[in-house]
């Protein structure tokens, strides 16, 4: 018996260490870390990832389609001929409509270092170029706001240690009890409220996380958290109670962000009782969280990314972060910056894309003449890059509709598009009109069907690679601990095997191992860590702080010597960039802007429950959706309150019809007093799985959600009406 320590990053961000015990080349069993404190211990999904290794629906060899697209029909055939195929078509496409007609979509996989969505990318750059995707489907509010206030994206978080040098946290829209957020994010939580810390929890749903740690739960309406941020600041400010200095020292335009929440020009003052009427949240409840939050220093404003997923999504950050300002709360401990509670990297991330750490990405032929800018879109001007949620809009419409070509192939990795993009069937609809669709996959999602060629892909059990632990101080291996099932292979192997078939010669001259020493070596000139064999052999090196990393620490300490990243140099609550481009629906300072498919839209007659959709405990989006083990945790279900079931003659159990004008989903209903009235939740993640007359029975949710984007580049996929009723066969 061999034990391999080892890790799991399986795109919740957690990275958590896993002793794999290894008997006859089988993995036999797991265990997680037992080594010293703090303990990091994985999660149920990571315990249970042995059946997802030894899964029967494991694809293990390389398949092309042989019924039509989308029926599920595929034969086996060897790796040559899957690649002769590809680069065949990948030529074709090429020299036949020009490299912009090929679209690259990568999505998480497991987060590691190697084995990700640049290896493909770099071969698919090396013979000619593609059309790759802008934004993040996760926290693209979050990202346009830091970018806007603060100037930059990176390094906004503080080490979630720093928690417990608050006095006061508020979890708004955050649930880490559930989502992890970097490892240990619950652990630190639960040390908070042993302290006594209070924390209280802003969501439409009672979750995990409010039950365990918080001492007050504050039901809200989604898409609706800028209007109490904003009744907030309203509280604040005519309670004398802003810090001033603070705001003159380190900010620009607060004057305006005050007029219109006083209602200079609008005459709309933005009372508690104003945002009343748009949250549902009392009126006391707001002043009470406005003069504790005011009043409690430091105070950590957790602000979740998911209502950034909404129509308007990065006003609501942008409120956030002016709050944060106002209380002083930014650049010091205990303390938030309020961006992306997901965490990057606490420190100043080295992992763009050309740094000697990871491997480089070359020149893009395809944006020659029209040089992407790191996030294109309303902030930065137009590109040829396409928003990483709009790519069926951009396949239906090609240059007809304004786009710079027409799209005809498509490769996707790490991802699984018609599951976990808004609006599946016009996804559909898209990848039907497609001449060549390739999926690197482990099994056969509703994306994959969609594939001419499928790769298999091996899992990270069956590979090497290097991970951090962002926001959690942390550097980890995985080792493999057995060989890669049936015919199944790394992304990295995949890559060299493409390059090969292609004629390019300068991929790479490096193979796995080599590849891993550079990036242990790499990460080792910004921090002291241990070298490549120690860290083979320990699998995790956990680096002791001195103090929690503050973001921002030494912007707010020393301003002069470190100005903000911004035009001004100082953190941006009025946006002179956002002035220039004159659209009301991105204005220069944060403003709530009422999102389509509330409840006062029209719509909202017929369909008028809000649906949200959230991470759910048992996967990791849509991965381990088929795991046995854990599909009997938790049978996907919708959540809906007592009060909109009873209307609705439904039962706890009871099987539902879930609908709107762009589909419906049959699935059971949860009946709850944990959601508010009004909301329902159908979790992220399940498998599409249509019946014969188009109903999903699955309980994907993104056959209901609509496709659009924020005008920052956000998928509003907490933005969606649905009506529920009983269903009966
Ligand atoms: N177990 C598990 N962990 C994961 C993932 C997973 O799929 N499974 N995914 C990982 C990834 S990639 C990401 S991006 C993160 C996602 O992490 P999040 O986006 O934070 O997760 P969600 O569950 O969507 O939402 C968090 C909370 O916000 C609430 N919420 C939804 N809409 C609104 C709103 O409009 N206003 C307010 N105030 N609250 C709202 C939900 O009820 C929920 O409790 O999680 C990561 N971790
Ligand atoms: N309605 C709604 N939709 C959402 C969200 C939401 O909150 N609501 N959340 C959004 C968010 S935050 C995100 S990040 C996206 C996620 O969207 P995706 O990144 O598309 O989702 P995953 O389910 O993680 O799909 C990854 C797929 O890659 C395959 N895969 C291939 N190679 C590998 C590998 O080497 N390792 C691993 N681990 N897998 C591999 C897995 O089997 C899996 O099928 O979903 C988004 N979609
Ligand atoms: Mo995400």
């Amino acid at each position: 018996m061999n034990i391999i320590r080892t890790t799991c990053n399986t795109h919740c961000g957690g990275a958590c260490p896993l002793q794999l015990h290894v008997k006859g080349g089988r993995v036999v069993r797991a265990e997680t870390d037992d080594g010293t404190e703090p303990q990091f211990r994985a999660c149920l999904r990571g315990r249970a990832y042995r059946q997802r290794v030894y899964a029967p629906d494991r694809l293990l060899y390389p398949l092309k389609r042989v019924g039509e697209r989308g029926e599920g029909r595929f034969q086996r055939i060897s790796w040559d001929e899957a690649l002769d195929t590809i680069a065949h078509e990948l030529i074709r496409v090429r020299d036949t409509y020009g490299p912009a007609a090929i679209v690259f979509r990568g999505g998480g996989g497991d987060i590691n270092v190697l084995h990700q969505r640049n290896t493909i990318l770099r071969v698919l750059l090396l013979a000619g170029g593609c059309t790759v995707t802008w934004g993040s489907l996760s926290f693209e509010g979050a990202n346009f706001s830091t970018l806007v206030t603060y100037g930059t994206g990176a390094a906004t978080s503080h080490t979630l240690d720093d928690l417990l040098n608050s006095r006061l946290i508020i979890m708004w829209g955050w649930n880490p009890a559930v989502t992890v957020h970097r490892c240990n994010t619950s652990w630190y939580l639960a040390q908070a409220r042993e302290k006594g810390i209070p924390i209280i929890s802003v969501d439409p749903r009672y979750t995990e996380s409010a039950a365990i740690f918080a001492k007050r739960w504050i039901p809200i309406l989604p898409g609706t958290d800028a209007a109490m941020l904003i009744a907030m600041a309203y509280v604040i400010i005519t309670a004398g109670l802003t810090d001033q200095r603070f705001l003159d020292r380190y900010t620009v335009g607060f004057d305006r962000f005050r007029d219109y929440v006083l209602g200079v020009d609008d005459k709309v003052p933005k009372v508690p009782t104003w945002a009343k009427a748009i949250t549902g949240v009392a009126a006391e409840t707001i002043t009470g969280l406005a003069l504790e939050y005011a009043t409690t220093k430091p105070a950590a404003l957790m602000a979740g990314i998911a209502p950034g997923r909404t129509a308007y999504g990065e006003q609501y950050h942008r409120v956030a972060t002016t709050l944060s300002a106002m209380t002083g709360n930014i650049g010091i401990s205990g303390g938030s910056a309020t961006e992306r509670t997901f965490g990057g990297d606490y420190w100043d991330t080295p992992l763009t894309a050309n740094t000697p750490y990871r491997m480089p990405i070359p020149a893009n032929m395809v944006e020659k003449d029209n040089p992407a800018p790191l996030r294109p879109g309303p902030l930065q001007g137009p590109s040829t890059r396409l928003n990483i949620g709009m790519l069926a809009e951009a396949i239906l419409k090609g240059r007809e509709g304004g786009y710079p070509t027409d799209y005809k192939m498509l490769w996707m990795m790490n991802c699984n598009y018609v599951n976990q993009t808004t609006e599946v069937r016009k996804t559909i609809d898209a990848l039907r009109r497609l001449d060549f669709i390739v999926v690197q996959e482990q099994f056969m999602t509703p994306t994959a069907k969609y594939a001419d060629i499928i790769l298999p892909v091996d899992t990270f059990m069956e590979r090497n690679d290097f991970a951090t632990g962002g926001v959690t101080p942390f550097f980890a291996m995985v080792n493999q601990a057995i060989l890669p099932r049936g015919e199944s292979c790394s992304h990295l192997e995949t890559a060299f095997r493409l390059a090969a078939k292609l004629g390019i010669k300068d991929f790479s001259d490096k193979n796995e191992e080599e590849w891993l020493q550079q990036v242990v070596a790499g990460y080792s000139k910004i921090h002291e860590i241990p070298d490549y064999q120690e860290m083979k052999l320990r699998g995790i090196y956990k680096k002791k702080l001195s103090e929690p990393h503050v973001a921002f620490r030494e912007q707010i300490k020393d301003p002069e010597e470190h100005p903000f990243p911004t035009p001004s140099g100082r953190i941006e609550i009025y946006s002179e960039r956002l002035a220039q481009m004159r659209n009301p629906r991105v204005p220069p300072v944060p403003q709530y802007i009422e999102t389509w498919e509330s409840i006062n839209d029209p719509l909202a007659t017929k369909y008028p429950l809000q649906l949200i959709t959230t991470h759910c405990i048992r996967r990791a989006h849509s991965q381990f959706d088929n795991i046995p083990w854990l599909k009997e945790l938790k049978p996907q279900a919708l959540l809906i309150s007592g009060k909109d079931a009873e209307e609705r003659g439904i039962k706890d159990g009871d099987t539902i019809r879930v609908f709107n004008d762009r589909g419906q989903v049959v699935i059971l209903a949860r009946v709850t007093e944990r959601i508010m009235s009004g909301v329902v939740d159908l979790p992220e993640g399940a498998w599409y799985d249509p019946d014969q007359n188009g109903m999903d029975r699955g309980g994907c949710c993104n056959v209901l959600t609509k496709n659009a984007i924020s005008p920052g580049g956000a998928m509003p996929s907490n933005t969606t009406l649905v009506q529920v009723e009983r269903f009966e066969e």
